[in-house]
């Protein structure tokens, strides 16, 4: 049977995230992607303006029908969220869907580059978070790390990078596992460990009694939509059981391949990657 992910996120018409990047990425890992929209936009927001349909009372209905319709999911998968309403329509869709053996992911997108992302308070924060620890997984960024653990998005972003710094990292990230969060994979830290002739990007994979960190070399650009291909790689892996460190490791090829191709043709950072030609990578994974 064709293994499937409900994708409880927007649909961007440019500026390849969300709903845009998850159901490619998802259907070329072999697994079926159920979308639940929460919103179309013209296109991603960071752009100078742009159109906005919320869909979060349409959100309702839909779930209805599918619970009406019984059908059920091997994997949710959470990403951008609007407002406090849309986050309690995830909520109810939690209490509805999330069974047992269902595995949760959920991307606390929230912030980036130590900054918050216009439109997120403190009370949205605080559904995110509670979204969050429903989650099995999580995915957070760096900012993202900093408000989930200590309420400021700019504090690891500013945090000294000394030899501490990633030990620093790894005590906030435990400090962020609890009943629900098995696992916690804090993507894009900029770093030179001790073995590394120059910076390097990490994704540190933090359980109870494991650290892991898988790298590559760091490429110029902080593109559109690489957090929502590397969360969506990771869910569809998780859900086809594929071990966690080569479903990081995958991502971070993959998005490496895909940043680096786009730097050639000198594009838009919010018109996201060239991801396309590279899901050869992802359709011959076993
Ligand atoms: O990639 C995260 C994301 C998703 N959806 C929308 C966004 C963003 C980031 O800016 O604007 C609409």
């Amino acid at each position: 049977m064709v293994k499937k992910i409900a994708a409880l996120n927007d649909l961007s018409g440019f500026g390849k995230c969300s709903l845009s990047a998850a159901i490619p990425i998802i259907s070329a890992l072999g697994v079926q992607a159920c979308p639940l929209p929460t919103a179309v936009l013209s296109n991603q927001t960071c752009y100078s303006s742009f159109y906005m349909k919320d869909l979060t009372e349409e959100m309702e209905y839909i779930t209805n029908k599918w619970k009406e319709l019984g059908f059920s999911f091997d994997g949710i998968y959470t990403g951008y969220i609007a407002s406090e309403k849309q986050a309690e329509n995830i909520l109810h869709f939690l209490k509805d869907f999330k069974k047992e053996d269902t595995i949760f992911l959920a991307d606390p997108v929230m912030g980036d580059e130590g900054i918050v992302y216009p439109g997120f308070t403190e009370s949205l924060c605080e559904k995110i978070k509670k979204i969050a620890s429903e989650a099995e997984i999580i995915t957070p960024n760096i900012t993202e790390l900093g408000i989930l653990s200590k309420g400021d998005g700019s504090y690891v972003y500013n945090m000294e990078k000394d030899t501490r710094y990633m030990e620093n990292i790894k005590k906030m990230a435990e400090s962020i596992l609890c009943g629900n969060t098995k696992t916690v994979i804090v993507t894009g830290i900029e770093y030179k460990g001790a073995f590394d002739r120059e910076n390097m990007f990490y994704n540190a994979i933090v359980t109870k009694d494991r650290f892991q960190t898988v790298k590559v070399p760091v490429l110029k650009g902080s593109f559109s939509g690489t957090g929502d291909i590397l969360a969506s790689i990771i869910c569809a892996s998780a859900v086809r059981g594929i071990d966690i460190k080569s479903a990081v490791e995958t991502a971070a090829d993959f998005i490496y391949c895909a940043v680096k191709d786009t730097l050639k043709d000198y594009t838009n950072v919010n018109d996201g990657v060239n991801f396309e030609k590279f899901l050869h990578m992802l359709t011959n994974i076993k």
